[in-house]
This record gives structure tokens, C-alpha cells and sequence, in this order.
């Protein structure tokens, strides 16, 4: 495939066998910049008689132990850095277990990487320079907002540093600056797209590309946002660990995200065994980042559920891709021994048209027994027409879930605005089990 002005630069589409012969060099120099540089890891491989030379063949890297979110907050907040803090030009961090922050620092270089790399997937899905890019993410210590000004500026996009909330002020400035991308939270942009409704704007959009990750959603929530905005809506996944956004990002295909094998080291595992998955089977992403200066994570469990399919894709790039992360593995719920993300349910909820684009999960334990309630906002016209129409379409809901999730579940209709608005990531999940 030969390389066109349809990529933002040429490692995208290097043949297989090259990327990988650049993707395990990188992986070599990683493993040695950690094992030189930060005692974390120095300890780790001697513990485990490693030497970074014996990593001879990408396979070698199972010999190394992996790294948990608890080993951010054991070298909280400065441990995992390779560099002098003279190095360091920007921190970010992220909430982490036991209360400490993960924290994640970029040298100069860092930076320009990551802004590349995000560049890298903004251009990807059609941003230019004359698009009018509104990056309605957090920009404080979240990787959400900055993560993206700086690639779209990159590219030369005009970049609007909206930030989240004044949901009113955001969209008529949409309107008024003609904006053609966003960027958001899913569970922020069905709120946006609540408001466009109410304000009868929808219209006077020119909206035309939207970016939406950092949380899990699903297939029909897609399906409404592309109708609301007569958008393209395309899945963004990343970490702050890895950078942030731009780890892995959908074509134009819209099958799989592509993850930056020039950047990452990927691999996918059992995560109760940490042993390999077979190839097409679902299990823990582990990454080892190759290009951070700053901070060479090695072997990082990301707690993220997946599939990697090595196949090449028909958009021409080599790299492989993610299948639609279902969520962390720590987010799954397991009622009366039942497996259940959340993600599920909200696929199963946005593809009846009666349902509104707001819901909740509550688990409560009655007699030693699990019960998993679904808070189901509906549209208004619902609320206002036939008890007997309520009745049906919660009986409606319930038989849904339980083809899709094998479970029983109870369901509560409730009306628009009922449940909290989300900014930034949706919080879906009451547990009240250990109460
Ligand atoms: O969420 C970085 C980001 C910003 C990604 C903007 C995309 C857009 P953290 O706050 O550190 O970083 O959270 C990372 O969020 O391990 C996943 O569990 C989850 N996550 C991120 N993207 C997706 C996605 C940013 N597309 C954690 N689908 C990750 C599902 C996602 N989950």
C-alpha cells in the first residue's frame, strides 16, 4: 500500500515485518532506559534474574514481571521517572487505588510524541487544517484536554479549549463558530445532544466528526449520536499510564482501533492467570510503552478487556487493532455469579427508541441474593401517555436484558433528568451489596 496524503506520516503503513523489527528495537532500549534508570524496575528484573540483554526475541518479554496500578502508588509521586526532574516539563495524573494519584510525567519529547501520535489519529478519521476542532474534555489534570489541543493544533485545526460544562454556551458557540469536530466523554456528548434537542438547534450544526472515549459505550449509543449530530462518531481509547489519548483509535473502516505498534508493545492476557490469550481471544491488555522518555512502563496490566485482530485492515495501515473495549476487568459486575459489564446493558437500553440516553445500575442483596436494578430514563412523550403503555415497556426492557444478559433484572422507569449528568466519565454503578 503505497503511502497518500490520507496518513499523517509514514510508520503508519510500514510492512508488517518491519514494524515489527522497529517495534522490538524500541522494546530492547525500553527494557534497558528502565532497567538503567529507575530502581523500581532495576530491582524487579534482578529479583527476577533478569538482564535486559536476555531479551533476545519479542516472546522474551514474559519473563518480565508485569507492572500494577499499586506500583504507581507505592513510588507515588516521583519513583517511576527515568529522567531528572529537570527533564520533566508537564505532570498528569489519574485516580488510582488507595487513595494516591497515579502520577505521569512527560519530558519535552514526550510531548511532541504524544502529540503526534494523537495527530496521527485525528487526521486519520478526516481532521484538516479549516476544521473547527471543540475539544469539550476536562483540561486539568485529566489527559483529555490537552492530550487533544495539541495534536489539533498540530494538524492546524482551529482548536477551541472548551472544556466541559456551560453546555448552553458550548453549543451555541458550535453554531455560532461553525464547529465541524468534537471531541468527549460519550456519556458527555448524549448529554450535549439532550440540550442540542432541547434548544432545537440540531440544524445549525456543521458538525461532521466526533471523537469519543476515555469510558466504555456501545454500538447503539454510537448509532445515536451519529443521528443526533449527522456525524461520523468514532472510539478513542488510551490511559494516562501510556500518554493518554491516542493509544488506540478507529478508522474510517469503524472495525477495531488502531493500536500504535511503533509506540506500544502489545499483549493481551488470561487476568486471572496472567498467561498469553490465544490469537482472537478475549482478555487483559498489558502494554509496555516504547517511546516515553520520560516513564518506560514496562508490562503495564491495563485491567482493560479485549481482542487483538492482526488481520489488515482495508483502510491500508499495519498495525493491529482493538475490538471495543467492553470495560475493566475490575468494573465487571458479577450478579448471582453471573458476569455482567455495564457497557452490555447500555447496548441493550440504546436500541429501544421508548429509552431515553440516561441510565443506572443498582445492586442491592436482599436474603443473600443478588438483585440488580436498571434506573431507566424514558423520553417524555412516554411519561405523559398510558399507564398501560408504562407497564408494557418496562416488561419490554426486562425481557431485553435478560436475552442479552441471561439474567433477571428489575427495571424502574424514571423520567428525564432523574439521574445525575455526567461531565467528564459516567458513574453507572450504585453498589449497596456491602452495606
Ligand atoms: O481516559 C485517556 C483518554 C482521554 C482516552 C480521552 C480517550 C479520550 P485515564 O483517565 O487514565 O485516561 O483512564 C484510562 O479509561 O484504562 C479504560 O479503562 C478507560 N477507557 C479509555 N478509553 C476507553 C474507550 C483516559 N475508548 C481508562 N473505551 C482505561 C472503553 C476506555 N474504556
Amino acid at each position: 500500500m503505497p503511502w497518500n496524503d490520507e496518513y499523517w506520516d509514514k510508520e503508519e503503513v510500514l510492512p508488517q515485518k518491519e514494524l515489527e523489527e522497529l517495534q522490538f528495537k524500541r522494546l530492547k532500549s525500553a527494557i534497558r532506559r528502565a532497567y538503567d534508570h529507575v530502581e523500581f524496575y532495576r530491582r524487579r528484573l534482578k529479583e527476577a534474574n533478569i538482564d535486559p540483554d536476555d531479551i533476545k526475541k519479542p516472546d522474551d518479554i514474559a519473563k518480565i514481571p508485569f507492572t500494577k496500578r499499586e506500583h504507581f502508588a507505592q513510588n507515588y509521586p516521583f519513583g517511576l521517572f527515568a529522567v531528572p526532574k529537570e527533564r520533566i516539563v508537564r505532570i498528569h495524573t489519574s485516580s488510582g487505588t488507595s487513595g494516591k494519584p497515579k502520577v505521569v510525567g512527560y519530558t519535552a519529547k514526550d510531548i511532541e510524541t504524544w502529540a503526534n501520535m494523537v495527530a496521527r489519529c485525528l487526521y486519520m478519521v478526516g481532521v484538516r487544517p479549516g476544521d473547527v476542532f471543540q475539544n469539550m474534555s476536562n483540561y486539568a489534570f485529566f489527559t483529555g484536554g490537552l492530550g487533544f489541543h495539541y495534536a489539533a493544533e498540530r494538524i492546524g485545526a482551529v482548536t477551541i479549549p472548551a472544556g466541559v460544562g456551560n453546555t448552553e454556551r458550548q453549543i451555541q458557540y458550535m453554531v455560532d463558530f461553525g464547529t465541524t469536530a468534537v471531541h468527549a466523554t460519550p456519556s458527555y456528548a448524549m448529554h450535549v445532544k439532550e440540550v442540542v434537542e432541547e434548544m432545537g438547534v440540531a440544524d445549525k450544526l456543521k458538525l461532521r466528526i466526533g471523537c469519543f472515549g476515555a469510558e466504555p459505550w456501545s454500538e447503539n449509543t454510537r448509532k445515536r449520536l451519529e443521528d443526533a449530530f449527522g456525524i461520523k462518531a468514532y472510539d478513542s481509547y488510551g490511559l494516562s499510564e501510556m500518554n493518554g489519548p491516542g493509544v488506540a483509535f478507529e478508522c474510517k473502516e469503524q472495525h477495531g482501533l488502531h493500536i500504535w505498534a511503533d509506540h506500544y508493545f502489545i499483549e493481551v492476557v488470561d487476568p486471572k492467570t496472567g498467561e498469553p490469550v490465544g490469537e482472537g481471544e478475549k482478555g487483559e491488555l498489558v502494554l509496555t510503552a516504547l517511546t516515553k522518555e520520560a516513564m518506560p512502563i514496562l508490562r503495564y496490566r491495563t485491567g482493560d478487556i479485549t481482542i487483538i485482530e492482526n488481520e489488515k485492515c482495508a483502510c491500508g495501515r499495519t498495525h493491529p487493532r482493538l475490538m471495543r473495549i467492553l470495560g475493566r476487568s475490575d468494573d465487571m459486575l458479577i450478579v448471582r455469579g453471573i458476569n455482567v459489564f455495564p457497557s452490555q446493558i447500555e447496548h441493550v437500553l440504546m436500541q429501544i427508541p421508548e429509552v431515553g440516553d440516561n441510565f443506572q445500575i443498582v445492586l442491592t442483596r436482599k436474603e443473600e441474593l443478588d438483585e440488580i436494578t436498571v434506573r431507566v430514563e424514558v423520553r417524555d412523550e412516554i411519561f405523559t401517555g398510558e399507564l398501560r403503555d408504562l407497564k408494557e415497556l418496562q416488561q419490554k426492557i426486562q425481557r431485553a436484558l435478560q436475552r442479552e444478559l441471561l439474567l433477571r433484572t428489575n427495571v424502574e422507569l424514571v423520567e428525564k433528568g432523574s439521574i445525575e449528568r455526567s461531565m467528564g466519565k459516567a458513574k453507572r454503578v450504585i453498589d449497596l451489596r456491602s452495606i
